[in-house]
């Protein structure tokens, strides 16, 4: 929980492996060694976070990189070049897309108006900046997000933005959304069929949202997609340590079961608009597996 953002984690992950390359290229003594060393190292990384999927997509490009190379015959050493090479372009994908999210959900946002966020994404944080920098955003509501505090960080992120940023807790969201316009929130993973999984309290503001009549923009890279999840409760939600919820003895409280779901799943017909770096989806439906392929994500066998 060091590393927060889905982002973060896949980059995090990837440059995991980048330093261990050196070594494990020095204990294989051949090419299927290799091979075989780095998929232990990507298994490793994929356990850490069971829900966020920018990390498997990121290893599975790397790794149908070196599928691709290993199959035509390639050396250790072009494997080994390869892991650096995939490594590296995924991360250049990363880097690149929160400006383009950004440019893309600008004329989404109407003129002068006001957003309400939940949790910490970097993506949002980019969209927010350019839209308050322009004039688009004036207001900000920023829930706190527990049990974490996520929206701390949000807030500090959107400090001389542009925008008057409200600092909320998560059960002021409800009297808050009246005076939004839009919610606008990232992703951890979002279904084929547009069902979107993200920080635990999206649902309902999402759902709140809707029955207020306001636009609900979810902005995540393409990598966010979860090509095996059909639907949002296909994905594995992870459950947090009730520490993180009551720090103390929870006898002090009766004892009861704490329950710390880090995630929950937002409908896709809940959502206006999702919006990746490579379009804007409207219907997501259809949208959300043709930029699953556009990006990349699906094999041939998929379709
Ligand atoms: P970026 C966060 O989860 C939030 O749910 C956020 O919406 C999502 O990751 C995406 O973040 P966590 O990592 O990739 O705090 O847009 O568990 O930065």
């Amino acid at each position: 929980m060091r590393i927060r953002g889905a982002g973060r984690i896949a980059v995090a992950g990837l440059e995991a492996i980048r330093s261990g390359v050196g070594e494990i290229y020095q204990v294989s003594g051949s090419s299927e060694a290799f091979l075989a060393g780095v998929r232990e190292t990507e298994k490793v990384l994929l356990e850490t976070r069971p829900t966020a999927v920018a990390l498997p997509n990121a290893l599975s490009f790397l790794d149908n990189n070196l599928d691709r190379e290993a199959r035509r015959g390639a050396s250790k050493d072009e494997l080994r070049s390869t892991v650096e090479k995939a490594a590296l372009e995924f991360i250049r994908r990363i880097g690149e897309s929160p400006e383009r999210i950004a440019n893309l959900s600008l004329p989404l946002i109407p003129k002068g108006s006001t957003a309400i966020t939940h949790c910490h994404s970097s993506v949002v944080v980019a969209v927010m900046k350019k839209a308050a920098g322009n004039g688009t955003l004036s207001t900000i509501y920023v829930t706190e997000t527990r049990p974490l505090y996520q929206g701390r960080i949000t807030a500090t992120q959107l400090g001389g933005s542009g925008a008057f940023v409200k600092f909320i807790t998560d059960s002021a969201a409800g009297f808050y959304m009246s005076r939004a316009d839009i919610l606008v929130v990232g992703a951890d993973a979002i279904a084929m069929n547009g069902d979107l999984v993200n920080k635990v309290g999206t649902f309902p503001m999402a759902a709140l949202a809707k029955q207020l009549g306001k636009k609900v923009l979810v902005a995540a890279e393409s990598y966010k997609i979860a090509t095996k999840a059909a639907m949002g409760t296909d994905i594995l939600i992870e459950f947090r340590s009730p520490r993180e919820i009551y720090g103390q003895d929870p006898a002090n409280i009766g004892n009861p079961e704490i329950l710390n779901p880090a995630f929950d799943v937002t409908p896709g017909r809940l959502i206006d608009f999702v919006v990746t770096e490579l379009e804007v989806v409207t219907e997501p439906e259809v949208g959300i597996p043709r930029v699953a392929k556009k990006a990349g994500l699906l094999s041939d066998d998929d379709g």
